[in-house]
């Protein structure tokens, strides 16, 4: 049983002695106490249990025989007689009713004897009703808490866009750096893994002042409320809605920590296996041989080299195989952001873009790019402004007159075409012909059956004039799923019309994504990493379609925007 896990019980169980009144006050704050003290501590209570036994729980902060004893029948049996027999009685969800602001457990208890509260979805249908008001002491601005309170927690139930959530981070991190008391401050978890969405942040810091750097944290402003504080961990609410832990970490053992807290678990759990196979351990504070003495910890690099391992970036850590590659030493150097020569998919305002063909070439250039595609909207998009043949005509013209005043970066002419409902493409064999390139899409007329989807896009791929195949999938993390075709027969259909996949780097597109982009390279297809900007600001985005080319394993020679672009022309349609 996980940490976790035994200190939300032991928490509970000081929850229901407390309303239930009968015991003393200490017994509370007892229960209490210790799931603080599991909650915060770096080793699994499990692992201290099974090698310690009831004394090594009992060395823990405030954890005395009988709470001690719990724990092990916990561990033993996944059950503990004494929170059982209470939550029989009450039957009540006190974790999650607690989280919500301004609600105790008394106020908790008296919701459910009053009003049968139990759930969360009962305190919501309450609220809904307004019966909080109606109960004594509880009044009409108590139910409006309770009701903010509510759309909070759902908010952070679920799991943030990683474009969200990183620069948040970033700039928490940045700042420990700054303070002088860190020695080092590294993201960890999801988010150094760049996964599309992350749960919480971490991050592990080492410092010579413990104190003084948990209080520099607690007072960012990026901050809301601090939830949970211990020597060595410190869970906050951030402001923009999820936690995020920091943790203590020792010098000498920061390698293995950072090992440790990178993960992913099921990685942890494999290279964890490998270690025990050698006869050694490894947990977060080092690598350590049958004696105990410590091997590797200071170095994530070394961890890894002492078990034979080649270093893996953390983009693949997944336990996709990357860890049987490793020892075989095949690990290769990923597709990085440096290697992005151009970006193939923008829009400017001669449709749905807020600045001229000039200034997002311009911002291009900023960024970096030595060329910039411009695919501009077709007229099924009537809602983005969207372009007929004739206008077309006249864009090109535009593009061309622009680039020839411009230095240092090259506009290539291009369309993000529509994918009709019946698989023709939105404009004129002729107009198609003008282009450098052309990008396709599906936006409209999504909810087809399987059948005619695939049909409808694998008629657009095999027309002859499709190059790139635009955000294939349509999904919209966390609020639109992908449309519902074949992905196999699209591929397949790709790789025999030479149609490269794109890779929309867009936080809420990520399209496609890391496990599509492991399977369209099974199909030998190309990708090409877009930004899809819309704004001279947008070509940040770039990274996160890195990050999870990175993790679909892509190298440079999978993606077609790392060539310049003489090279990269000669791969598109002739005409
Ligand atoms: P998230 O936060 O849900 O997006 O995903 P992660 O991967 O950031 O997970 P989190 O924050 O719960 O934990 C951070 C890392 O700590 C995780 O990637 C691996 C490590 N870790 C956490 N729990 C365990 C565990 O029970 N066993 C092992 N071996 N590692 C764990
Ligand atoms: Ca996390
Ligand atoms: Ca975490
Ligand atoms: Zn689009």
């Amino acid at each position: 049983m996980d940490n976790k896990r035994i200190s939300e019980i032991l928490e509970e169980i000081g929850d229901i002695l407390e309303v239930e009144g009968k015991r003393s006050r200490f017994e509370v704050l007892a229960y209490r106490k210790a799931a603080t003290t599991i909650e915060t501590l770096q080793e699994r209570a499990e692992d201290i249990y099974k090698k310690d036994g009831l004394d090594g729980l009992m060395e823990l902060q405030g954890i005395g025989k009988g709470i001690a004893g719990g724990i092990a029948e916990l561990i033993e049996t996944g059950h503990m007689k004494k929170y059982d027999t209470l939550k029989k009685s009450f039957p009540v969800d006190f974790n999650t009713l607690t989280r919500i602001q301004g609600l105790g457990a008394k106020k908790v208890y008296r919701l459910y004897k009053e009003l049968g509260i139990k759930s969360i979805e009962d305190l919501k249908k309450a609220v809904q009703e307004h019966r909080i008001m109606t109960l004594d002491g509880f009044g009409e601005k108590s139910e409006l808490e309770i009701g903010k309170g509510l759309a909070l927690l759902e908010s952070n139930s679920g799991r943030m866009l990683l474009g969200r959530a990183l620069p948040e981070a970033e700039k928490i991190i940045a700042q420990l750096r700054e303070s002088g008391l860190a020695e080092r401050a590294e993201l960890a978890g999801s988010a150094r893994r760049m996964r599309e969405t992350v749960g919480d942040l971490d991050i592990l810091v080492t410092t010579k002042n413990p104190e003084k750097m948990t209080d520099f944290f607690v007072s960012l402003k990026e901050i809301d409320r601090v939830i949970l504080r211990g020597p060595t961990k410190t869970t906050v609410l951030l402001k923009i809605g999820i936690n995020c832990d920091l943790r203590v970490v020792g010098t000498e053992s920061f390698g293995a920590a950072m090992q440790y807290f990178v993960g992913n678990k099921d990685h942890n759990v494999k290279v964890r296996e490998i270690a025990i196979k050698k006869g050694y351990k490894l947990n977060e504070y080092g690598l350590f041989d049958k004696k105990g003495k410590s091997i590797a910890a200071a170095d994530e690099k070394d961890v890894y080299a002492k078990l034979g391992m080649q270093y893996m970036p953390p983009e693949m850590r997944e336990n996709r195989g990357e860890i049987e590659l490793s020892l075989k030493g095949k690990i290769p150097r990923l597709v990085e952001l440096s290697d992005i020569k151009g970006d193939l998919h923008s829009h400017t305002d001669h449709s749905d873009g807020t600045y001229s063909i000039a200034d997002m070439a311009a911002a291009a250039k900023r960024y970096g790019l030595s060329y910039l595609g411009i695919t501009d909207h077709t007229k099924n998009e009537r809602i983005a402004n969207g372009m007929n043949d004739k206008q077309f005509v006249k864009h090109f013209d535009e593009i061309d007159k622009v680039n020839d005043r411009l230095d240092g970066i090259q506009l290539l002419k291009g369309a993000e075409i529509d994918i009709l409902k019946d698989g023709s493409l939105d404009l004129e064999r002729k107009t198609l012909e003008m282009m450098d390139y052309r990008l396709a899409s599906v936006h409209t007329n999504l909810k087809m059956t399987r059948k005619e989807m695939t049909e409808r896009v694998v008629k657009a791929l095999s027309s002859g004039y499709v190059d790139i195949m635009g955000h294939p999938t349509d999904r919209l993390i966390g609020s639109r799923d992908p449309i519902n075709m074949d992905l196999d027969k699209v591929f397949e259909a790709a790789h025999d019309n030479g149609v490269i996949m794109e890779i929309d780097s867009f936080p809420e597109r990520l399209d496609l994504g890391d496990e599509n982009i492991i399977r369209a390279k099974k199909h030998g297809l190309l990708f090409a990493i877009d930004s899809d900007s819309h704004s001279v600001d947008h070509f940040n985005v770039l990274k996160y379609g890195i990050g999870t080319a990175r993790r679909g394993w892509l190298l440079k020679e999978d993606v077609i925007n790392t060539l310049p672009v003489e090279r990269l022309l000669k791969r598109f349609k002739k005409f």
